[in-house]
């Protein structure tokens, strides 16, 4: 199994969550304090680094060092939805080089394979070159936090201190993960099922590399295949609704986004549920988590057969 996947797999179950919280927000001080509020009931914190406006490139204590730290301190994956999908040499570039040095800092990363598979062969050359950064990196974390206090973002204390954390290693692996697009949850979308299968199969020979996909159902079909499955497309049923600030199940957005709920996916067998705008829009984000992060857990115990305690 890949040690991301089996490090997730521990987070699963000692923060009884399967939620994936979409920052679709547009500043990187909102995103940060958006992680913050977010981090305890989250297990992958996923961003798209290029929608936010105020992005400091800085390696040491930037908007992406900051990310790591706090991902570092309420023990979540960061995952950048960076969607790599051109040549192999210019994913490489785009992966490592730019202001967002995406390596650095995102453990997981996600891409079409509509280019073929040596672009998944050199994106994972380029994860090979990383190095886990040393523990003065971290400090970054208390500077993240002054920096957005001065700026006057409300930085909510952590619900869980690091003493309840304290048995949850950070990731101890100097690794780095991938995702193939495999489904995509829009109307219309052109990833028909040849299209799902030749996923697998470039999945299954870079096994050390792909840890999963995004998909909207499990794709695991041979004894050995051990991938995981992160759903977009997420939203509360409107009874369950703490605020309205999520689309209904069933229908879609203005731009053809469709919805299943989070019981429904995790019944179906998806390991991780992603929620964006339900939680971002939301009027108490960390309190509209919480609540993603319980249903789906309930749901989730359900297809296991096991009951909460
Ligand atoms: O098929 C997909 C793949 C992805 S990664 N459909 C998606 O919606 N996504 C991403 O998930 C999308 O880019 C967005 O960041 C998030 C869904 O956001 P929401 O607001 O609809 O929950």
């Amino acid at each position: 199994m890949h040690p991301i996947t089996s490090y997730l797999r521990t987070l699963i179950r000692l923060k009884k969550s399967t939620l994936c919280v979409s920052a679709d927000i547009t500043s990187a001080e909102e995103m940060l304090a958006l992680a913050y509020a977010v981090g305890p009931h989250i297990v992958v914190f996923k961003t798209h680094a290029d929608i936010l406006s105020g992005w400091d490139p800085d390696p040491d204590h930037g908007t992406g060092a900051q990310l790591a730290a706090i991902a570092r301190q309420f023990r979540f994956l960061i995952f950048e939805d960076r969607k790599f999908a051109d040549i192999g040499s210019t994913a490489q570039l785009q992966y490592a080089g730019g202001d967002y040095r995406i390596l650095e800092w995102a453990h997981i990363v996600n891409a079409h394979v509509i280019s073929g598979p040596d672009m998944v062969r050199a994106l994972k050359e380029t994860a090979n070159t990383w190095k886990m950064p040393t523990e003065d990196t971290f400090k970054a974390v208390n500077l993240g936090k002054s920096a957005l206090k001065r700026k006057g973002v409300a930085v909510k204390a952590p619900t869980h201190t690091r003493e309840e954390l304290a048995d949850l290693e950070a990731l101890p692996t100097p690794k780095r993960g991938l995702l193939l697009l495999a489904q995509m949850s829009s109307a219309g979308n052109l990833l028909n099922a040849e299209y799902t299968s030749a996923c697998l199969a470039i999945a299954r020979q870079h096994q050390d590399f792909v840890m999963g996909f995004i998909a909207l159902e499990p794709l695991n079909s041979d004894p050995g295949d051990e991938f995981l499955v992160m759903t977009p497309g997420c939203s509360l049923p409107p009874d369950q609704s703490l605020d309205d600030s999520e689309f209904v199940p069933g229908t879609e957005d203005a731009l053809g986004q469709q919805y299943v709920t989070p019981q429904d996916l995790m019944l179906k067998g998806c390991d991780i549920i992603i929620v964006g705008r339900g939680i971002c829009n939301a009027a108490e984000p960390s309190m509209k988590a919480d609540q993603y992060r319980k249903v789906a857990w309930e749901a989730y115990q359900k297809r296991l057969g096991l009951t909460e305690e």
